[in-house]
C-alpha cells in the first residue's frame, strides 16, 4: 500500500555557505523527516513561500498530501494576535506565519488529519483566536525550565495528559517530554480543548473540539522517537490517520 504523503511546514533561514554570505533556505529538520519515515509516512517538505505569489499555491501544495504537520520554529509575530512585541520576544518570520495560517485553513477545508508541534501548537492557539506568552520566564515567573540546556533526545520535564483525551488513548496518562520553547498558550484559543500540563501549569498539547483530528503538543516527540515510545505512536498515529482518510 503507497504510504501516506505528509505535508510538512518549513522554516526560513540564512546560512552562511561557502563564499555565499547569508543565503537563504527553506528547511525543514531531519528529525521530522525520520519521525514520519519510522511512523509509515512519505515526509514531503512544503516550500515556505510568500502566499500571494500565485492564487491557490497553498491549495495546490496541500492537494498532494494526505496529512498535515506543523513543525516547531521561531516565535510567532505577536501582530498575529494583536500585542505589542515584548522585550523577550526573539526572531520572527510573519511570511511562515501567513504560509503556515493558510495551510491550517485549507488542511480543514480538505479534512487532513493535523499534528501540530511546539510552534505548531502556537500556531493553533492563535488561528483559533487564542494568544501567548512571547516570554517564559519574563512573564511566568514561577515556571520551570522550558528550554532545556541537555541533549534533544533526552527527556526534560513531566506531563499529565487528560484522562479521556485523543492523546491519552496514544501516549498514556503521563510521561517525560523534551522542551525546547520559551512560548506557551497564554489565552486559550475558541474551540481548543487542553489535554495535557506542566507541572508548573503551562499547557503542553490540545485538541480542536470542532475538528476529527488536530492534536497539538508544546514538545517534541520528534527528537527522541527514536529512543522513546510514547513519542513514537504519536506520530503511528497520525500517519495511521492520514492512510485511513
Ligand atoms: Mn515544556
Amino acid at each position: 500500500m503507497a504510504r501516506p504523503v505528509i505535508g510538512m511546514s518549513t522554516g526560513r533561514m540564512a546560512v552562511d555557505y561557502g563564499p555565499v554570505a547569508q543565503y537563504p533556505l527553506t528547511y525543514v529538520s531531519v528529525d521530522y523527516v525520520g519521525a514520519v519515515l519510522d511512523a509509515g509516512g512519505l515526509p514531503m517538505p512544503l516550500a515556505l513561500h510568500d502566499v500571494s505569489r500565485y492564487e491557490g499555491s497553498v491549495a495546490d501544495q496541500l492537494a498532494l498530501c494526505d496529512g498535515l504537520l506543523l513543525t516547531g520554529g521561531v516565535d510567532i509575530s505577536p501582530a498575529a494576535y494583536g500585542e505589542q512585541p515584548h522585550r523577550g520576544l526573539n526572531a520572527t518570520t510573519p511570511d511562515r506565519d501567513a504560509h503556515e495560517l493558510a495551510l491550517l485553513a485549507e488542511a480543514k477545508r480538505r479534512g487532513l488529519p493535523i499534528l501540530a508541534i511546539c510552534r505548531g501548537l502556537q500556531l493553533v492557539n492563535v488561528a483559533y483566536g487564542g494568544t501567548l506568552y512571547q516570554d517564559i520566564p519574563a512573564q511566568v515567573p514561577d515556571a520551570i525550565q522550558h528550554a532545556q540546556r541537555s541533549a534533544r533526545h533526552l527527556a526534560s520535564h513531566d506531563v499529565t495528559v487528560t484522562a479521556s483525551s485523543r492523546l491519552s488513548g496514544i501516549v498514556g496518562p503521563g510521561f517525560a517530554v523534551t522542551s525546547f520553547h520559551h512560548q506557551a498558550i497564554k489565552d486559550l484559543g475558541a474551540d481548543l480543548e487542553v489535554v495535557a500540563t506542566a507541572p508548573d501549569g503551562i499547557i503542553e498539547a490540545v485538541e480542536a473540539t470542532d475538528y476529527p483530528w488536530l492534536v497539538a503538543v508544546q514538545w517534541h516527540p520528534e527528537m527522541n522517537q527514536v529512543v522513546d515510545a510514547a513519542s513514537q505512536a504519536l506520530f503511528e498515529a497520525f500517519v495511521r490517520q492520514c492512510t485511513a482518510q
